[in-house]
């Protein structure tokens, strides 16, 4: 008995040692996992989300092979969204308090999950102390936190003439409590957020301040750093660039390692400059590319060539980056709404991120086959864990528009289910993990000219893969061009059912296959 006893643990022993084994994914490379606290998972029953939610929740991210969490914003804030902070040095008590999220921060790190915290360096919401302090008189010690103007000298640029790709506003002056008369202040989003003076040494010292607290006192591992090209305005471009080399000095002095991803939504080629600064900037074109050739059903675009002219831009400014791709975020039409909520779809709209370099990031509930459409509110709905709401940990701050458990089969079912959507992202972020040239390998074109087909070598140290996309509905066979005669074996195959024979390859539709 004993005998059997010890030879089972062996068995379990060798099992996970081997299971582990396969992870050679280290944070940043590997995937990231974008949470809406307030839709994600609730603890105490009043129905929004909060920190120890989420923590009863690592478990479930550490399955599905999650690496790290960008957390949306959790400092005090009076909107739903918390984009407009009143406090940077605490927690929304409404998430829960400072221990609840130090305890979520050990319990990631436990699992070696990484926690980003979102950071809104370009305005403070107009209830925080130092705007209703600036805004009191001109002496106030507070007045040069934030951008006054005459209202005579910004008569020809009250408004901003035309919307931005982040932003519907078309007024970025505004008056206090309505005194036309009187100075007024910058704000690019609304008059709700009213921008910071970053020209201000001791605005920057704040921000000294608020990341020794973040990433000293809290143990975060780094920023999602919010509107990062809106620092100062479009016609100082090279300030914007310049002040975000000088924040990652600061920020590295108080935590050499630490992570930082920014928001700069605009084409590559005006992303590329913030490279230096912020080592990681999500792919915003890519995202869309991605969309648009799986939308299509076909590859009109060259999506690897538009991937290799981006990644251009980018190596002109610098080497050293990490590509954070993604296909939707929480500003963003869910991917599964933007394809006509068609699963397949969704499918090799998942696989072509997956496959790509960099640090892919993963929008909560798109593994579970979310959908929503704007407004905002409605693209980040409650996360669903099971019918009726059996699980007590399902959030209800809103009535969901789109997701609910008949539009969107809930975890626990797709849990058990193969074939399911989750099931489908678990296996194949678990293949990534466990993949050295899909993790860290540089990318090229394959020779392979099918409009239905996606198709790129991935290389690390010798270690090369060829992936292949179906990105159409009909099933697809390629005659591999002597070039590519070498890849014989699939080392993956997103539905198990393609099949490779005299350099033959056989993909169903919508199909993902790796070979070596
Ligand atoms: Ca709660």
């Amino acid at each position: 008995m004993r005998k059997i006893s010890a030879c089972f643990l062996l068995i379990v022993f060798a099992f996970s040692c081997s299971k582990e084994s396969q992870k050679i994914t280290k944070w940043p490379y590997g995937v990231n996992y974008e949470v809406f606290i307030r839709s994600y998972a609730d603890s105490n029953g009043d129905g929004i989300g909060d920190f120890n939610g989420l923590t009863a929740k690592l478990d479930y991210l550490k399955e599905l092979g999650v690496g790290g969490i960008w957390l949306m914003p959790i400092m005090p804030s009076p909107t739903y969204h918390k984009y407009d902070v009143v406090d940077y040095k605490a927690v929304d008590p409404e998430y829960g308090s400072q221990e609840d999220f130090q305890k979520l921060v050990e319990e990631a790190h436990k699992r070696d999950i990484r926690i980003l915290v979102d950071l809104i360096v370009n305005h403070t919401g107009s209830d925080h102390p130092w705007f209703k302090n600036a805004i009191e008189s001109k002496e106030s010690t507070y007045r040069d936190y934030y951008v006054w103007a005459n209202k005579d000298s910004i008569r020809e640029q009250i408004s901003k003439k035309s919307a931005s790709l982040d932003s519907d506003n078309i007024t970025q002056w505004h008056p206090v409590n309505g005194d036309t008369l009187s100075e007024h202040y910058y704000g690019f989003f609304y008059g709700g957020m009213p921008d910071l003076n970053l020209d201000n040494q001791k605005v920057r010292q704040e921000f000294v301040e608020i990341g020794k607290y973040w990433l000293g006192e809290m143990k975060v591992d780094g920023f999602r750093l919010d509107a990062a090209k809106h620092i100062f305005p479009t016609d100082r471009a090279n300030d914007n660039h310049a002040f975000w080399k000088w924040f990652r000095d600061e920020m590295q002095k108080i935590k050499p390692d630490v992570y930082l991803v920014g928001e700069v939504w605009s084409k590559a080629e005006d992303v590329a400059p913030y490279l230096k600064g912020l080592p990681a900037l999500f792919n915003f074109d890519m995202g869309y590319a991605i969309t648009s050739v799986v939308r299509a059903g076909k590859d009109t675009i060259g999506l690897i060539s538009k991937y290799k002219q981006i990644n251009d831009y980018y190596t002109k400014s610098t080497n050293e980056f990490i590509d954070a791709t993604f296909l939707k975020n929480h500003d963003q039409n869910r991917i599964l709404s933007e394809l006509g909520t068609d699963l397949n779809k969704a499918r090799v709209a998942a696989g072509i991120l997956f496959t790509l370099p960099g640090t892919p990031y993963v929008y909560y509930g798109e593994e579970i086959g979310m959908i929503g459409m704007k407004p905002d509110e409605y693209i980040r709905e409650p996360f669903i864990w099971d019918y009726d709401a059996k699980d007590k940990r399902q959030t209800s701050w809103e009535a969901p528009k789109h997701s609910n458990d008949d539009t969107v089969i809930p975890l626990s079912k797709q849990k058990d289910d193969p074939a399911s959507l989750y099931n489908f992202y678990k296996r194949f972020i678990q293949y990534r993990n466990s993949s050295k040239s899909l993790s860290y390998g540089s990318i090229d074109t394959a020779p392979i000219n099918i409009r239905e087909i996606v198709s790129f070598i991935r290389s690390k140290d010798g270690d090369n893969r060829l992936v292949l996309h179906n990105v159409s509905d009909v099933e697809v066979t390629i005659k591999l061009p002597a070039a590519l005669a070498d890849y014989k074996v699939i080392e993956f195959d997103s539905f198990n059912s393609a099949s490779v024979n005299n350099s033959e390859v056989r993909l169903p539709a919508y199909a993902t296959v790796v070979l070596k």
